[in-house]
């Protein structure tokens, strides 16, 4: 059925000249015969079910005893009732595995190690083969201590160069000089074992499964100090990962957000939770196509098929800790202009200009708070980039003058497929791309022709520099017709509707390699170009994960040169470093109560990806949503960092101003909240920009003493203190959520909250999303306004959420919300505020010029005890209000943001 199957497989092929994939040894499964040894029943029978690691991953195989004994491996069915709910394939690819390496299986020897200045390195020696070909029987290992809390462990081929992800990270010249971990190296079979120092707890111990390192299957395993692990994008899940035998692959694909597939992006990062409550991280910088198999032991085995062996481990020692490191290693997220922080409206099938012009009208008519408006595929003339239609979308350009007019701003959509079929000298994109040099290349040097919605598209090749400026080129173009304001960067993995190409694929190891990782498909070249194909840095093969995070630089760099402010991109596919550049949605979900709850979990992986700006189509893409699920939904999405209505085509509409006066006004009501947590959610995104923060933040990040926080993802965190408990279920006027020990306020009324780490059961009627306060948070606040633009200028009122013992602290970051590197070149207000024993302190770290146009109108305290008899601002009296739940309010300050000021009460 797949083009490779009528291909006579005996046919030798030489493969594209892979400019960085070198191969070591002859192509071919044929050279793979092996003198093995049948281990003993004995051997393996003591191995627990837990700890076998898998000797034969090939999905779609059958294992028979024969094909075990050939790799030399353990073979003893599983019954299919003592393996797990999860797992549904008897021969084990997500059960208990039938085949396993026996104690002793070949694997590499240290045989020579010497300091370095950073560390160690040595030489590693395998004397068999495997099963696989192309082993490289010496390998060149370096371990450096880059700094206290990271490790770095590199394994290469030192007689050729191998492809590595092309990436910058930080380059240490220093080893650590008081690491928190230790290293230890096994010889005899190779292993390392890196442990926790103040706890002795092994992070990572690669001895317990033998190292592969062939040119396409590089395989090793590590034990885990617990099952509580998390990351590992991009993957429908629960936030924490199931370790019963799931296998997590990895290869950038365009598909409907489904479990157990490789979806969208590919980020081989982990964060795990160890007993106590400390937190590591582990990052394998490779880009290659690859499986991550859990396995309840519990422990892990990274599977990938190509590159080099580099990776990280991060110590925290707490999971905040952990993300900073990670975030210091591939760089952090870029600060987002502040309109990004506002409603999104999209969907697939407005007719025309007008009629989305329509929708923006309406939403101002219903004084519904909207930023930004897009445009889907729909705009462009029969599909095509840099086009818009003629007719249905003629006043495209009015629309968008119309939407900066009213400080709103326009997105449109670009696919990567660019039209190969118009006649030549009518489509310049084409035209002058193939004169420039920019589309991807097949194996023989031709342009590679797919096929997405303009019909046959050539595919630029964004790890080129001349692709970036050919793109740049057509953006600035087509910004001098239409003014858009961002990018929404679409069908990125790259997606094809054929695969490969329109001449299929040539017959390769790279095509077909020894082993295929198990993605969706099971073909490299599935939905996407083929894996022979020729980018500038490297064959498809090693770059294919990349295309996201490349086209999102290219469309980062190209915005900032004609707008010269902060660049908007929002792109489907991701790959670590990818917050740099742009945001993330996380794709083609339905309009399912299931779907509103899985969301939770991928806004929080996200964040811990260092992708904090991202979001899910608020009432879902496929389906029609109920009205009572899209209130909710619209709800919950209020409090995504990136916030967008988004839906399909034929879909009936589902904006706000599509529903009943009730759930419209909920909705409003949501999107009000959201504008006026604007300025506490504006200065998270500068704590994820400067110091690698999470924004939408798990409760385990800050309480990971307490391990009922490490399940949940029907609640998250916004920053330390702010505590969203959506309703993620129909017809209920009520949500349960759990409140880790200590007092907490509704942070509606002030009401508080206290509690010993309980599960509280929380009245929810349709027009309300349950917030709360921690104790000790003081967080800035803002009137709301319909845009940001026009609240920027909105007068600020401080809560504070006082602890047991009376304090609090907060902090705001300020400035115009637009300019480039405003912290960076120091164009940025900065106040912190703190009350300890009835004093209320705002002290102004740093002035801005932006600050003094906006004014402090009110405070509210919650948590003071005794009704005060006087209140003081700045030394003079003021009038102020105390009610019964001791909550103090002290309204018409007037004060400037830009000066010093205190409030006290006695
Ligand atoms: O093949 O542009 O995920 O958000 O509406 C579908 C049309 C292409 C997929 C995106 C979706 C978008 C749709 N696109």
């Amino acid at each position: 059925m797949f083009w490779l199957h009528n291909v006579p497989s005996d046919q030798p092929h030489k493969p594209p000249t892979p400019s960085s994939t070198n191969r070591t040894d002859a192509q071919g499964s044929k050279e793979q015969i092996l003198s093995v040894t049948v281990p003993n029943p004995q051997a393996c029978a003591v191995i627990a079910e837990s700890w076998r690691f898998d000797c034969y991953p090939e999905s779609r195989a059958v294992v028979t005893r024969e094909m075990c004994e050939a790799r030399g491996c353990c073979f003893i069915p599983v019954s299919s009732s003592s393996t797990s709910s999860s797992s549904s394939s008897p021969s084990g690819r997500h059960g208990i595995p039938w085949c396993f390496y026996p104690e002793g299986f070949g694997s590499y020897s240290l045989v020579s190690v010497n300091d370095t200045a950073l560390g160690e390195e040595g030489r590693l020696v395998r004397d068999t083969k495997t099963y696989y070909p192309g082993d490289i029987m010496t390998l060149h290992l370096e371990i450096r201590h880059e700094t206290n809390t990271r490790l770095r462990v590199r394994i290469t081929d030192p007689s050729n160069s191998r492809f590595e992800v092309p990436i910058t990270v930080p380059n240490a010249t220093t080893k650590a000089d008081s690491p928190t971990y230790s290293v230890e190296l096994s010889k005899e079979p190779f292993g390392l074992i890196v442990k926790r120092l103040s706890t002795g707890t092994v992070l990572l111990n690669t001895t317990v499964a033998p190292l592969f390192y062939a040119d396409q299957f590089l395989q090793f395993s590590s034990s885990l100090p617990s099952r509580f692990i998390y990351g590992l994008g991009e993957h429908r899940s629960t936030f924490l990962h199931n370790i019963q035998w799931t296998t997590l692959t990895m290869w950038a694909r365009d598909v409907p957000p489904v479990e157990m597939t490789n979806l969208y992006g590919a980020h081989p990062f982990y964060l795990a939770m160890e007993e106590g409550g400390d937190a590591h991280g582990f990052f394998l910088l490779n880009s290659n196509a690859m499986d991550v198999a859990l396995q309840p032991a519990p422990a892990l085995t990274w599977r990938t098929i190509g590159g080099i062996l580099d990776f990280y481990v991060f110590l925290g020692p707490d999971p905040s800790s952990v993300v900073s490191q990670y975030l210091e290693v591939i760089g952090s997220p870029a600060m987002p202009v502040y309109w990004a922080l506002g409603y999104h409206l999209c969907r697939w099938g407005y007719d025309s200009s007008n009629a989305t012009w329509d929708v923006v009208k309406s939403m101002r008519n219903y004084g519904i708070p909207q930023d930004v408006q897009w445009n889907d595929i729909d705009y462009m003339q029969r599909f095509m980039d840099f086009t818009y239609d003629p007719s249905r979308f003629s006043t495209l350009p009015e629309l968008v003058k119309d939407l900066h007019f009213h400080g709103q701003r326009y997105v449109m959509i670009l696919d990567p497929g660019i039209s190969s079929t118009e006649p030549a000298g009518s489509y310049s994109p084409y035209d002058e791309g193939l004169k420039r040099g920019v589309f991807i290349n097949d194996s023989d040097g031709n342009t590679l022709i797919g096929k997405v919605w303009p019909g046959l598209t050539a595919y630029p090749d964004f790890s080129s520099d001349v692709t970036h400026e050919w793109w740049y080129d057509n953006l600035k173009r087509f910004h001098e017709k239409v003014p858009f304001d961002g990018l929404w960067i679409d069908m990125n993995e790259p997606s094809n509707f054929l695969d490969g190409s329109t001449n299929g694929c040539p017959s390769s190891s790279l095509e077909d390699p020894p082993y295929t990782p198990g993605i969706l498909g099971g073909l490299l070249r599935s939905k996407t170009l083929c894996a022979t194909a020729q980018q500038k840095i490297s064959v498809h093969y090693n770059v294919h994960s990349l295309y996201g995070l490349m086209e999102a630089k290219a469309s980062a760099s190209a915005l900032q040169r004609i707008a010269g402010k902060r660049p908007f991109v929002i792109s489907r596919s991701s790959f670590p470093s990818q917050g740099m550049y742009s945001g993330h949605w996380l794709g083609d979900n339905r309009s399912q109560w299931k779907d509103l709850y899985a969301s939770i979990a991928g806004i929080m992986t996200f964040n811990l990806l260092g992708i904090p700006l991202v979001g899910a189509d608020i009432c879902g893409f496929g389906e029609e949503p109920q009205e009572e699920m899209c209130v909710r939904w619209t709800q919950l999405g209020a409090f995504y960092p990136f916030t967008r209505n988004h839906n399909g085509i034929d879909m009936k509409p589902q904006d706000p101003t599509a529903f009943s006066p009730l759930a419209r006004t909920a909705m409003r009501q949501a999107l009000l909240l959201r504008y006026s947590l604007f300025p506490i959610l504006y200065t998270l995104f500068h704590h994820a920009h400067v110091q690698g923060h999470t924004v939408a933040r798990p409760l385990m990040f800050e309480f990971p003493g307490d391990v009922k926080t490490y399940g949940i993802d029907r609640q998250f965190l916004w920053g330390k203190g702010l505590l969203v408990t959506p309703v993620v279920d129909p017809g209920v006027d009520y949500v349960v959520g759990y409140f880790p020990a200590g007092l907490w306020y509704d942070y509606y009324t002030g009401d508080s909250v206290p509690s010993k780490g309980e599960v509280l059961r929380l009245q929810a009627p349709l027009d309300k999303i349950n917030l709360h306060l921690r104790e000790g948070v003081i967080i800035p606040t803002q009137r709301p306004n319909i845009t940001l633009w026009v609240s920027s200028g909105q007068p600020l009122h401080l809560v504070s959420a006082l602890s047991e013992d009376g304090s609090a602290s907060g902090d705001l970051f300020w400035d115009d919300g637009e300019s480039i590197d405003t912290y960076e070149t120091n164009q940025y207000a900065y106040i912190v505020f703190d009350v300890t024993q009835n004093v209320m302190t705002s002290q102004v770290l740093r002035s801005h010029l932006e600050a003094t146009y906006i004014t402090v109108e009110s405070a509210s305290f919650y948590g003071v005890k005794a009704e005060p008899d006087r209140v003081l601002v700045n030394s003079q009296d003021a009038a102020f209000t105390y009610r019964a739940n001791q909550v103090l309010t002290v309204s018409d300050l007037g004060l400037n943001l830009s000066q010093n000021f205190t409030i006290s009460w006695m």
